[in-house]
């Protein structure tokens, strides 16, 4: 695929409160790029309230509107139904909101606004916990993972329970674009934001967000930890567009998830046993993947990852 150049003009400015290395900043700051000025933001409570808006100041070019953790999806058709009544049709609606306020409180919001087939972008950044309040594990949060609320010791070994599929849950919904986007391959997420910017109805996407604070590595090696994520399987990079599946990167052979779940603190203590596990699960889920992606089938339902047989 012929490479893009990312736009120019920014949208987020410096002097926001984002940690060293916070990959949900840099999405926000891609996905600006990508959409332009006539955007409206609408954000839950999240480390992205945070980030953009330490009262009086704002870090974003454009309106963003704080909104209850439970509400992005509300929020959006709100803001749509508003935004059409004044004739302001041509304007983008965006909720981004945080992997908890997503797929766990939020969830009934989300499917009320897929399900109403509102015209708005909801946008999920997934660092993989509860963040901005402490590290707490979320449903998004991997088997495996160190939490504050999933620790490790005689009797607890981390998460016990696997990462819920939210994008199965979305294409339930028949959304008219759904895709898995990562800022450490930036010209891809710039596309699909661009794909997304252009088409109307539901569109969801689904933005891997590495945290260097809540998954122990050192601030310079978000980009290397998200490349890594796409290249062991772990967070493969596709989109949906009304049911027809696509790869955006494709490999011919996964590298080794340990390389990845080496490089992060949360899953120091995973042991050889453990990581062959993840191994064989993340090798399933991409081989479903590729199957789906080669079958003129769409893929609403049956979901993209149906649980793994005992
Ligand atoms: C109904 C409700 N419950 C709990 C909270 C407290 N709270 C504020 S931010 C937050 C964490 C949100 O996590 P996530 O959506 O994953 O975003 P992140 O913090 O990781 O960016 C929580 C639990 C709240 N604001 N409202």
């Amino acid at each position: 695929m012929a490479r893009l150049t990312i736009p120019a003009p920014e949208l987020m400015h410096s002097g926001h409160a984002a940690c060293p290395g916070c990959a949900p900043a840099l999405a926000m700051r891609l996905l600006l790029k990508a959409l332009g000025p006539s955007t409206i933001v609408s954000v839950p409570a999240c480390c992205w309230t945070v980030i953009a808006t330490p009262y009086p100041t704002t870090a974003l070019g454009v309106p963003m509107l704080d909104n209850p953790i439970e509400a992005t999806g509300a929020s959006i058709s709100g803001l749509r139904a508003a935004a059409d009544a004044l004739g302001l049709s041509d304007v983008r609606i965006v909720g981004f909101a945080g992997d908890g306020g997503t797929s766990d409180i939020g969830l009934q919001s989300l499917s009320g606004m897929l399900e109403r087939r509102t015209d708005a972008i909801y946008v999920m950044y997934d660092n993989e916990a509860y963040m901005n309040t402490g590290v707490q594990r979320s449903g998004s949060s991997p088997k495996g993972a160190w939490t504050t609320t999933t620790p490790v010791g005689e009797r607890s070994h981390g998460k016990a329970e696997p990462k819920k599929d939210i994008l199965g849950i979305v294409l339930a919904h028949r959304p008219t674009y759904a895709a898995t986007l990562n800022p450490s391959f930036p010209e891809d997420f710039v596309r699909k934001a661009e794909r997304a910017r252009d088409l109307r109805g539901p569109r969801f996407l689904h933005v891997f967000a590495p945290c260097p604070p809540g998954w122990k590595y050192s601030s310079e090696q978000t980009i290397a930890i998200g490349r890594l994520a796409t290249d062991t399987g772990v967070f493969p990079l596709y989109e949906v567009e009304e049911g027809t599946c696509r790869i955006t990167r494709t490999m011919n052979a996964l590298k080794p998830v340990a390389e990845y779940l080496r490089a992060q603190g949360r899953f120091a203590h995973l042991n050889d046993t453990d990581i062959a596990e993840v191994q064989a699960e993340v090798q399933r889920s991409w081989d479903r993947l590729r199957a789906l992606a080669r079958s003129a089938e769409r893929p609403w339902p049956p979901t993209l990852s149906p649980p793994t047989p005992a």
